[in-house]
């Protein structure tokens, strides 16, 4: 991340990284997700607060992790990486998943969410619940996030046909952000001091929870697929529903690590030993409860 763009977090609260992904990436990741949607399944991933069946065992809520490929190399993409430690620290964690498709069938109102310290206000849709997970500071030298957000875009989005849109500045904020600014039911009642972001396929949106943001109504003529990865530094969680590294065959120890559970020693050894032996306990449980039937 360099001096410029570092500028820019600081100043906006989001960056546009460019070709985050390579074109064979996001035919790749399209074709996967396609595959999943002929299905008739319509959700993919979570924000891990729900299960995917009354079955699913603890650590069991979906995530993106479950397509396989390149959404499995998502976890810490190279391009990606150096930007997550500079925001979030060393060792920062992956905490939610999910695919988000906006066309015009499932078009909603921008809904400005988070932004200011804490953040929003007592109106907030996150304010008020996260007990101040969704910060934003900057000192010593040193960014501070509790969730940093990358939104990969795997459709380019054009002027005017909607997408992500944040009050930039607004991780900053003292004030809550004015009441009748927080809902548009039309693009044309997007406050002016909103910014639209438009994107290339395969771009990649990263910006900090604790600033204003939502979706932009969608009017496009196609849709636009976006895969959000969502980390929070290793000692912080966002969701309650931790990843199982043991359900995703292949992944390396870097990957591994990036999926531990909250803690103030992230992947140290001795935390690495005691969420090895929970793995291992709930694979014990899993096997006793099929072999009773
Ligand atoms: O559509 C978008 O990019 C915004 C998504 C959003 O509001 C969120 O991730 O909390």
């Amino acid at each position: 991340m360099n001096e410029e763009e570092k500028y820019l977090f600081d100043l906006r609260g989001y960056l546009v990284v460019r070709n985050a992904l390579t074109p064979e990436q996001v035919t790749a990741l399209s074709e996967r997700l396609e595959t999943a949607r002929a299905t008739g399944k319509t959700h993919f991933g979570s924000d891990r607060t729900i299960f995917g069946g009354d079955d699913d065992p603890a650590w069991g809520a979906p995530t993106l992790l479950d397509l396989g490929g390149v959404y499995q190399d998502l976890i810490n993409l190279p391009a990606i990486h150096p930007y997550l430690e500079t925001l979030l620290g060393v060792n920062y964690r992956l905490d939610h998943d999910y695919c988000k498709i906006d066309n015009t069938r499932n078009a909603r109102h921008l809904y400005l969410h988070g932004g200011g310290q804490g953040s929003g206000g007592p109106t907030d849709l996150v304010g008020p619940t996260d007990g101040g997970q969704c910060f934003y500071r900057y000192s010593n030298g040193r960014f501070f996030n509790g969730l940093i957000a990358v939104a990969y875009e795997l459709n380019t989005v054009q002027p005017g046909e909607g997408g992500f849109a944040c009050v930039p500045g607004s991780h900053k904020a003292n004030l809550e952000l004015p009441a009748d600014w927080k809902l548009s039911h039309l693009q044309e009642n997007v406050p002016d001091c909103v910014d639209r972001v438009t994107v290339g396929a395969g771009d990649a949106i990263i910006f900090t929870e604790a600033c204003a943001h939502g979706t932009v109504p969608w009017t496009g003529e196609g849709e636009r697929r976006t895969l959000f990865y969502k980390y929070c530094p290793h000692a912080v969680a966002w969701s309650p529903c931790y990843y199982n590294a043991d359900h995703y065959p292949g992944l390396t120890e870097q990957q591994q690590a990036t999926l531990m559970p909250p803690s103030a020693f992230g992947p140290a050894p001795e935390a690495q030993r005691m969420w090895r032996r929970a793995r291992a306990e709930q694979q014990e449980l899993m096997q006793l409860r099929s072999e009773q039937g």
